[in-house]
């Protein structure tokens, strides 16, 4: 190409561009995630910002930080209600305190299976929780999966009074504290990058969650006993700062709606491969699985958390409507 021709398109282009944004109306959003770049929840949010930036023609364009660049989740709450993030991933958990009645979905032994934990975070229950959560300031866009977490220990379980006085880690919730003292362990809220080193170092003496951050995290070189409890399906959310939200008009609030509806079924899709790849992982890379067969007895000691927890009219509910959902 001669030079000529250059400068020409190279002015062409800036044309184009400022045609479809001009500098003022352009937002950059700054995103929070945990998770590394390869994972499904990552995945789906890079997804969800190409779709925004393609359908507003680059005038929303989202930027996600992954592997936790922008802090840990507590951190990265405050920073959402104060508008210094503008959209993240999170796990329900610690949102239990800001919003109530997402306890519910961290609730043990709930869901019979996944299909039911779509039926009932994309229905009602969903919409609910999604509303109180909206009133804390943070606006749900779409439920993200994150399957069912498990135990994994330095030493091996395989019933539950093996964990009796074990340090377990847990993510800063009241309802998990009180999850893991009715399996008689001894609960440590730790933010989740700190996890592997106190594996590692014995100052915990096990800790829980799914197959894929079982994996990502490396947690298996570190507690390899892993036994296949599934006690908590808790899902995960991607959501905006209402701050950011109050400013769209509607049409773009249904803009980064049905983004995100549509991140979230490729999320989920890459969750379910996601899951055995990691499993197939932890067990190349040492992990001893112990399959429980039997979960009734863990059930039947989790019946101070569903007095706690679940016994407000309100919660007992919440519960009864996820329980007749099919
Ligand atoms: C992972 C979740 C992540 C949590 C983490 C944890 O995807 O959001 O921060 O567990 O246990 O499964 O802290």
């Amino acid at each position: 190409m001669t030079r000529r021709l250059i400068t020409l398109a190279v002015a062409a282009a800036a044309i184009v561009f400022s045609w479809s944004v001009t500098p003022s109306q352009a937002q950059e959003w700054r995103g929070w995630n945990i998770h590394p770049p390869d994972y499904p929840v990552s995945q789906g949010m890079d997804r969800f910002a190409e779709l925004v930036a393609q359908r507003s023609n680059n005038r929303i364009r989202l930027r996600p930080y992954h592997s936790a660049q922008l802090g840990q989740q507590d951190e990265a709450i405050q920073q959402m209600r104060l508008g210094s993030i503008d959209f993240a991933e999170f796990n329900l958990s610690p949102l239990n305190n800001l919003a109530a009645s997402t306890q519910v979905l961290t609730l043990p032994f709930l869901f019979r299976d996944v299909d039911h934990l779509h039926k009932v975070v994309d229905g009602p229950v969903g919409d609910e929780i999604a509303a109180d959560l909206e009133k804390a300031g943070i606006v749900v866009l779409a439920w993200y999966d994150a399957g069912a977490r498990s135990m994994y220990t330095r030493r091996p379980v395989t019933k539950p009074e093996d964990l009796k006085g074990m340090k377990i880690r847990v993510q800063t919730s009241d309802l998990w504290i009180d999850l893991m003292r009715a399996l008689g362990a001894n609960p440590t809220p730790l933010p989740f990058g700190e996890v592997y080193t106190s594996l590692q170092s014995g100052v915990l003496d096990g800790a829980e969650n799914n197959w894929p951050s079982y994996e990502s995290t490396r947690h298996f070189e570190v507690a390899k006993y892993f036994a296949t409890t599934e006690h908590s399906n808790v899902p995960e959310v991607l959501a905006v700062s209402a701050t950011r939200w109050r400013r769209l008009n509607d049409a773009d609030k249904k803009l980064l709606k049905d983004a995100a509806r549509e991140s979230a079924t490729y999320q989920r899709q890459l969750w379910a491969e996601r899951e055995k790849i990691s499993r197939d992982r932890v067990v190349k890379g040492g992990a001893q699985v112990t399959e429980i067969t039997d979960r009734a007895p863990w059930a039947a000691m989790m019946k101070p958390v569903y007095d706690k927890y679940a016994s407000d009219p309100r919660m007992a509910k919440l519960v009864e409507q996820i329980r007749e959902t099919r």
